[in-house]
Order: structure tokens, then sequence, then C-alpha cells
């Protein structure tokens, strides 16, 4: 006979938009009793079909909560508006919604006054990933260790989970960087493609293929990086040094120019590199340009 007991953790979700539908299928398929609530309230009746409970006001979905409440919103403000007038006394927030270190940093003690614990975290998946272990999606955490042990088992439901520390901002600090790596990278492909794609005789396809294998390769400099900043010799180690490649530039530049390729996706980045020659550093690796990059205030 099934009772409708379960042991499994109760979670309380605000936001229904793609991503926080995503988590809501996720924790319904593996058991977990479920209340929601958004703004648009019809977002949630498929969901109440499934077996969730629809609250009818975020602070009364706060109010019911058992388990942790879980925002998946737009932006910081929208959190500050939903949980604007719900009574958190007590309860365990964990925010999925993208932000910055300061702004996760503020909300972790506009949560703490108001008698509540709070863990923040930085999404590294597309919703298709979620309740999928396969894709290899995860959240970073970071915040409330207690917090985040007490919950664990209910937060990898939807993908894995990394803590990354009890900086609140260090969540959205991780996210942040690897979404800006990302950008880079993805500069870096536009920019390949502009060579070659106007070559008429060219397999696109089989060049994607070899240029995902090239950068995939590439990544593991990132590991020599970290050593030589670790240990402040960024000389140690160096497989490919700065003087060598800025020297390769050249040859990047001429063919971007023979193949009628604007090339203002590449040069801030060459343009460090022969600074940090110019300073006297050419065998070094590329961990010195670290160094050249923070701003003024
Ligand atoms: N979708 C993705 O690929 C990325 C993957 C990485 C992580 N992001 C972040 O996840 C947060 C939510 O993203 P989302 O995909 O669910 O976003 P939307 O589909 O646009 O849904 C937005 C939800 O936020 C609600 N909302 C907006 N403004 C307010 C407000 N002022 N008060 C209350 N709720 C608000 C909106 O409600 P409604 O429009 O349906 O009424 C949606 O529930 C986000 O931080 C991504 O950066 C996703």
């Amino acid at each position: 006979m099934d009772t409708g007991i379960t042991s499994k953790t109760p979670i309380t979700l605000l936001g229904l938009g793609d991503m926080g539908t995503a988590l809501a299928h996720s924790w319904l398929a593996a058991g977990h009793p479920l209340t929601v609530w958004n703004r648009t309230r019809e977002k949630a009746e498929p969901l109440v079909r499934g077996g969730a409970r629809a609250a009818d006001t975020a602070a009364e979905a706060v109010a019911s909560a058992a388990g942790p409440v879980v925002l998946c919103l737009l932006d910081d403000d929208s959190v500050g508006e939903t949980l604007d007038g719900a009574d958190l006394n007590g309860k365990d927030v964990v925010n999925l919604t993208t932000g910055t270190p300061a702004q996760a940093g503020r909300r972790a003690r506009w949560v703490n006054e108001r008698g509540a614990r709070f863990l923040d975290g930085g999404i590294m998946a597309v919703p298709p990933m979620i309740g999928r272990p396969e894709t290899g999606g995860y959240v970073f955490y970071s915040g409330d260790r207690e917090l985040f042990d007490r919950h664990r088992e209910a937060l990898e439901v939807p993908a894995g989970a990394e803590f990354v520390g009890e900086d609140p901002g260090h969540a959205a600090l991780h996210d942040i960087a690897l979404l800006s790596a990302m950008t880079g990278m993805l500069a870096g492909i536009t920019h390949a493609f502009a060579l070659v794609s106007r070559e008429k005789d060219l397999d696109l396809a089989r060049f994607a293929g070899l240029l995902a294998e090239w950068l995939g390769a590439m990544a593991g400099s990132s590991q020599e990086m970290a050593a030589q900043l670790v240990s402040g010799d960024y000389t140690e180690g160096v497989t490919s040094n700065l003087a060598m490649m800025t020297a390769g530039n050249d040859a990047l530049l001429a063919t971007a120019r023979d193949q009628g390729v604007d090339s203002r996706l590449l040069v801030p980045y060459m343009e460090l590199m022969r600074h940090r020659v110019a300073q006297g550093h050419g065998d070094e690796g590329l961990a010195g340009l670290v160094s050249l990059l923070p701003a003024a205030h």
C-alpha cells in the first residue's frame, strides 16, 4: 500500500523558468515531496499534475518549508523581491540564481540577518543536463557548510554538487571564472572559423572535430599555470615560452590579414603577451600575464 509517506527531504522551489522547471522535474522523479511557487502561476500546473504542491505566494511556500528553500530566479533583484515579506527565521535558503560574488555575499548577510542559513550555488549545466548525471553537469556551492552537508543528498539529485568554500561568494566566483574562460575560448573558436570558412573545399565538420580535440589537449595548460602561480616561479615547467609564442603571433596576424579576417578578438591578448616579453620575461609561461591584469580602481 502506498501511504504517500517518504523519507526523502521535502524541497520548496521558488522559480519555474527553464532551469527551475528542470530542477523541479528531477526532484519529483526522485520522489522528493515538492512545493513550488512561480510569479506566473500557470507554469506550476504541469508540476502539480506530476505530484507537486503549488503555493499561492512565495511567503506561504517559505512558511510551510520543512526542508531547503531553493531559489532559481532571473537575477538577484528578483530574489530580493520574492523573499521580501517572507518569514525566513530558522529556514535553510539555497540560492541557485546566477549573480556576482558580491551579490552572494550581500544576500548571505541579508538572509542571515533574518535568522536563516544561506548557501549559494552556481549551476554549470543547461536545463537538458539536469537529472542526467551522465552529462557531467554540476553545481558549485559555497556558504554554510552544515546546510550543505545536511541537504547534500537532495542537492545532488539534479546535478553533481561541488562545495568550494564557506565564503558565500566563492560559488559565484567559480561560476563566473569558468564562464569567462569559456568566453575567451568561444572568441578563439569564432576567429578560427572565420579563417577557414571562406575556403569552399574545406570540410567544416572535420575541422570542428580537429578544433575540439586541440582545445581539449591545450586545456591541460591550466594545470601548468596553476603550479606556476602557486610557486611564484613562472618559468617552472615551461613547455612553450612566451618569447616563442609572441614571435609566432606575427604568423597568426598575417594569416588573418591574408584571409580578410579582422583580428580584433585576438589582439588584446597578444598585446599583453608582447608587454610581458618587453618587461624581460620571455622565458616564462603564461602565468606572468595574470600579474598584468589587476584593474585600476
Ligand atoms: N537556462 C540556462 O541555460 C542557464 C544555465 C546556468 C544557470 N542559469 C541561471 O539560472 C537562473 C534561472 O534561469 P532560467 O533558465 O530558469 O531563466 P528563465 O527561464 O528566464 O526564468 C526566470 C525565472 O525568474 C522569474 N522571475 C523573473 N523576474 C522575477 C521577479 N521580479 N520576481 C519573481 N520572479 C521573477 C520568472 O518568473 P515568470 O517570468 O515565469 O513569472 C522565472 O521563473 C538564472 O539566474 C540563470 O542565469 C540558467
